[in-house]
């Protein structure tokens, strides 16, 4: 007699969620699918063998029935019924945990690349996306960034680089990267975490599954991750510090105008920092690490220094949308944290020297520390416009400036930003916040900001 195959249950209908329930049903897996929002069910009723469940809370009883849980990365593991079904034994993990069981199985000589960090996540998966393939590697490139993990599977593949945030990793079980990446850690996303500590600790499972001989590439001016170094040199894995700071042995590093390939017995100059297309010492410090990582993989250096020169950087995080009467106006809205919105401002010349900010920023508090952006902001910041919810606590913050304008939507941001800014100076959009309280998300955020700049008369 045949048995029919307990159902997988999928919590959250998202990005991540849909992509599980479709690679899920195409396979003929019965899906139990719950969303606290009815409009996410929509999709599914075409789907063979998905049972769509609505209701505020995840629905504990008919979860229990499931072999597995696929949890989305924007659902709480502590939320009560999550606490329930944990206890009850039943294995919550996720679609990055699922989609690295089903490539071990069918492919086994494709290999993870993956990739953590407080900021600059986006922009060193891409960057490693493109060395691979520009080394003619069949590469998947998604995760946090881009495409959910359960659309990439390909037959094909011989890599997957995958952006991870703390959120996805909290959820993964047997995950292990051969190459594993981990930028920065700052505060970030402490709405959900109680302290640093637990959501570095999140972070830091990215190599917790590590076997000797994997790499870790890891930021070695960063002082948060000593503790994560010396753990990984405990467990063996082979660990491949990055520097802008200093030479770092068996690394890669910035030093007197070249990115450096210090791996062998004898340094290898590998380009100048001045033919790097993007950026700002942040980005000198993605270059590195995406090159150490890829150099790990096995890719030329001809390659890796070819989409060093010729990456433009993504869209949302400093991009020049347009200069009008000698006023620059930058999209960054990915700046959702205060230690990105820091970095932005301090490429910035200052009041004194001529330049200075017009600084639009605001949206969903992530109970960041906004009084760390008041020493750049006294120096670099003319103007501040703000928005959201954190408008009040960061007027608080940069109370030592100029008082702070309100603006209630994107366009009336700008278009005061337009009247405030004089030649010389810059408009930046970024918000040290969450958009969720007024924007789908950070890209609609920033779309709307490029809408309403491209309509300045
Ligand atoms: N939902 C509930 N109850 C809850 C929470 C959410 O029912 O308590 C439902 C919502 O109604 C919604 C769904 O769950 O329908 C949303 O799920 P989700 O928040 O996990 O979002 P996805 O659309 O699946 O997107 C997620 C990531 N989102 C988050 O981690 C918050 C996306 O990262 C990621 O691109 C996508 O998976 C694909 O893997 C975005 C993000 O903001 C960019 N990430 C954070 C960051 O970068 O700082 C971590
Ligand atoms: P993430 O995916 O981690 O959010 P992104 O590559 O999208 O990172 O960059 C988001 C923002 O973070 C950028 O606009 C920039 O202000 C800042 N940033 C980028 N790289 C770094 C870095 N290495 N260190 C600190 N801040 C960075």
């Amino acid at each position: 007699m045949n048995h029919p195959s307990p159902p997988v249950g999928v919590i959250g209908l998202g990005r991540s969620g849909i992509a599980a329930v479709r690679f899920l049903a195409a396979r003929g897996t019965p899906v139990i699918a719950w969303d606290a929002n009815p409009a996410t069910l929509a999709p599914l009723a075409e789907l063979p063998g998905v049972t769509p469940l609505r209701g505020a809370a995840p629905p504990v009883e008919s979860l229990s029935t499931c072999a597995t849980l696929l949890l989305s990365p924007g659902v709480p593991r502590a939320l009560p019924e999550m606490q329930t079904l944990i206890a009850a034994g039943i294995p919550v993990i996720n679609d990055v945990e699922w989609l690295h069981a089903h490539v071990r199985a069918q492919r086994p000589q494709a290999r993870f690349l993956a990739i953590t960090g407080s900021n600059g996540k986006s922009t060193v998966t891409t960057l490693i996306g493109l060395m691979l393939q520009q080394q003619g590697i069949a590469t998947a490139v998604g995760g946090n960034l881009g495409m959910p993990a359960l659309s990439l599977w390909e037959e094909a593949m011989d890599a997957y680089v995958l952006e991870l945030s703390s959120f996805q990793l909290e959820s993964i079980a047997a995950f292990r990267a051969e190459v594993a990446v981990h930028l920065n850690l700052t505060p970030d996303h402490l709405d959900r975490y109680p302290d640093l500590a637990a959501y570095g600790a999140a972070k830091s499972r990215i190599f917790a599954n590590g076997k000797p001989g994997d790499r870790l590439v890891i930021n070695a001016d960063d002082p948060n991750l000593g503790a994560d170094l010396a753990r990984a040199r405990a467990m063996g894995l082979d660990i491949i510090p990055f520097s802008v700071e200093r030479m770092v042995p068996g690394g890669v590093y910035a030093s007197e105008g070249w990115l450096i390939d210090g791996r062998g017995t004898a340094p290898v100059p590998l380009v100048e920092l001045a033919a790097i297309r993007i950026r700002g010492i942040h980005n000198q410090a993605n270059a590195a690490a995406a090159t150490a990582a890829a150099l790990a993989h096995g890719v030329a250096p001809e390659a890796i220094v070819a989409v060093l020169k010729s990456f433009p950087g993504l869209t949302h995080r400093m991009e020049l949308v347009r200069t009008l009467d000698g006023v620059d106006y930058y999209n960054d809205s990915k700046g959702t944290n205060v230690g990105a919105t820091l970095m932005s401002l301090q490429s910035f010349p200052s009041v004194a020297a001529g330049g200075g900010v017009i600084l639009i920023a605001g949206g969903r508090d992530k109970k960041g520390d906004f009084a760390a952006l008041a020493p750049v902001a006294r120096r670099v910041v003319a103007e501040a416009i703000l928005i959201g919810e954190a408008a009040n606590d960061l007027a608080r913050a940069l109370a030592e400036g100029p008082t702070p304008h309100r603006a209630a939507s994107m366009t009336d941001a700008v278009r005061l930003a337009r009247k405030l800014a004089r030649s010389g100076q810059a408009v930046l959009l970024s918000p040290a916040c969450a958009s969720f309280d007024m924007f789908k998300n950070f890209e609609d955020r920033g779309d709307q900001f490029r809408e309403a700049v491209h309509e300045l008369v």
